[in-house]
């Protein structure tokens, strides 16, 4: 098989719920380190448009969004399991509140002033102001969440994952799965990387002991690669063959149409190519490039819109 390469960069709390499963799984990977925000020609090359971090290639294939890339590495290490056969529906509904309603105001909490202070490091002025700028046009140009507020939903999210944590070491049991990475990767970002902020955690000794727990099952094994490299592996690989799995069709749309996908809340830049999946789970879209060769682009259904291209 080609190697699992990961394009992320060190301070996206996305990227670090996957070097944690990547972790978890003790998968050995490459690393290819991205710009923090755009231009990302190189991402794009890739991708065909979707700017967010991380993604995932694998050859000619590259997986959008950090759902579908735990999905791809259960599938790839199925041991140890991220979605555990007791509660595989209750892990992923976990993990979808982590990724979607913690994520904002927790990381509008971190960005209060002395937290900002250590994001944006010893970057100059002007990077600063592009960096806030790119963000906010992410957003769709809608503030960032009141810190005072963020403050006081934070501290509920983390006394209900104390409260879950109370007889057991990880959020739905003995081992860790899906939820706590989901729930963890904001946090992280509290701890480790604007720490004139992470005394709020002190009021819920839980919740820092199973970080603790998490972060002590490492990132795997990583090699880091250029991008340019990474590129020379998909236009040198081939596609893998699709699974063979049933055609839901949602939207009158055939397989072979020339589609756009976009993420459907922030981060909206379009993909687009030739429909060539569309499970209950994925779509996937065949397209070419200059420099990444043919390759198919992968998204989860969840959270992503699918148009035809007029003609
Ligand atoms: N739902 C997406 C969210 C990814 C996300 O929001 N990533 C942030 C970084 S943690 C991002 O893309 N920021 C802008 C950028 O990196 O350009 C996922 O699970 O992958």
């Amino acid at each position: 098989m080609s190697d699992i390469i990961l394009h992320h960069y060190p301070t996206s709390p996305f990227a670090e719920k996957i070097r944690m499963v990547l972790g978890f799984k003790q998968l050995s990977w490459k690393s290819v380190i991205i710009p923090m925000m755009m231009p990302k020609p190189d991402v794009v090359a890739l991708s065909g448009g979707y700017r967010r971090t991380p993604i995932l290639q694998i050859g000619a294939d590259v997986y959008c969004d950090t759902a579908l890339i735990c999905d791809v590495l259960e599938h790839l290490q199925p041991q140890p399991p991220l979605y555990p056969e007791s509660h595989k529906g209750l892990a992923r509904i976990v993990a979808q509140w982590g990724d979607s309603l913690t994520f904002n105001p927790v990381m509008a909490f971190n960005f209060q002033p002395s937290g900002a202070a250590e994001i944006m490091g010893n970057n100059s002025p002007e990077w600063a102001k592009a960096f806030v700028q790119d963000r906010q046009a992410m957003r769709g140009g809608a503030p960032r969440m009141n810190s005072s507020d963020a403050a006081a939903t934070y501290k509920s999210y983390l006394r209900r994952l104390s409260d879950m944590l109370t007889d057991q070491p990880f959020l739905l049991g003995d081992q860790p799965c899906i939820a706590d990475f989901s729930a963890a990767h904001p946090i992280w970002f509290t701890q480790y990387r604007t720490p004139s902020v992470a005394g709020v955690l002190d009021a819920t000794p839980l919740v820092k002991s199973w970080l603790e727990r998490i972060m002590a099952l490492g990132h795997g094994q990583s090699t880091e690669i250029s991008s340019e490299r990474a590129l020379a592996i998909a236009q040198s690989s081939t596609p893998a063959a699709l699974a063979n799995e049933p055609f839901q069709d949602d939207h009158g749309i055939p397989l072979g149409s020339e589609v756009v996908v976009a993420a459907d809340t922030f981060g909206t830049e379009p993909t687009t190519g030739q429909l060539m999946a569309a499970t209950r789970t994925r779509l996937t879209l065949r397209r070419s490039d200059e420099r990444a060769g043919t390759v198919h682009v992968h998204f989860p259904r969840i959270g992503f819109t699918l148009k035809k291209v007029s003609p």
